[in-house]
């Protein structure tokens, strides 16, 4: 009994897993990959490799960019701006918590990083694809 409650207890865990995401590779204004699904549970972990970026939720169509501070919706996130070094690379993880759709994208340069590109969605569906996203943000 005890075992199997033990047993049930720890298989999420063991079935999460750990997407790794690159934030301006490159010197890029790119999220890498810029689209993932995910589950309940499994983590993101985003790395900041240069410059000043962030990743904030922001909405689908309508103001995507800038994405205000905090993050759009239900859920949101936000990594806030984070700076990379030759020596620091820092990290955002963000822990799945539901499988709606949530559309992100760089805060920097008053949107200006947003409408380049720098664009990453968790979760799109058929309706609300990352295409779709990446084009209303590059037209706000
Ligand atoms: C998103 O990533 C895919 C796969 O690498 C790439 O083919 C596509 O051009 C990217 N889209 C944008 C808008 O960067
Ligand atoms: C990163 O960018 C933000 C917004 O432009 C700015 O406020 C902050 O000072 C920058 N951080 C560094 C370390 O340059
Ligand atoms: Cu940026």
């Amino acid at each position: 009994m005890f075992f199997s409650s033990l047993l049930f207890a720890l298989l999420p865990a063991a079935l999460a897993k750990n997407i790794a995401i690159s934030v301006g590779a490159n010197n890029g204004l790119t999220i890498t990959p810029n689209q993932t699904t995910a589950a309940v549970g499994d983590t993101l972990t985003f790395t900041f490799l240069t410059k000043n970026h962030s990743v904030t939720t922001t909405v689908f169509s309508g103001a995507v960019c800038p994405p205000p501070a905090g993050g759009v919706g239900p859920n949101a996130f936000d990594s806030g701006f984070l700076s990379a070094t030759a020596t620091d690379t820092p990290t955002f993880v963000y822990t799945v918590v539901d499988t709606a759709p949530h559309f992100a994208a760089c805060m920097q340069g008053g949107g200006s990083h947003c409408r380049a590109g720098m664009t990453f969605a968790l979760n799109p569906t058929a309706a609300m694809t990352y295409a779709e996203f990446n084009t209303n943000a590059a037209n706000s």
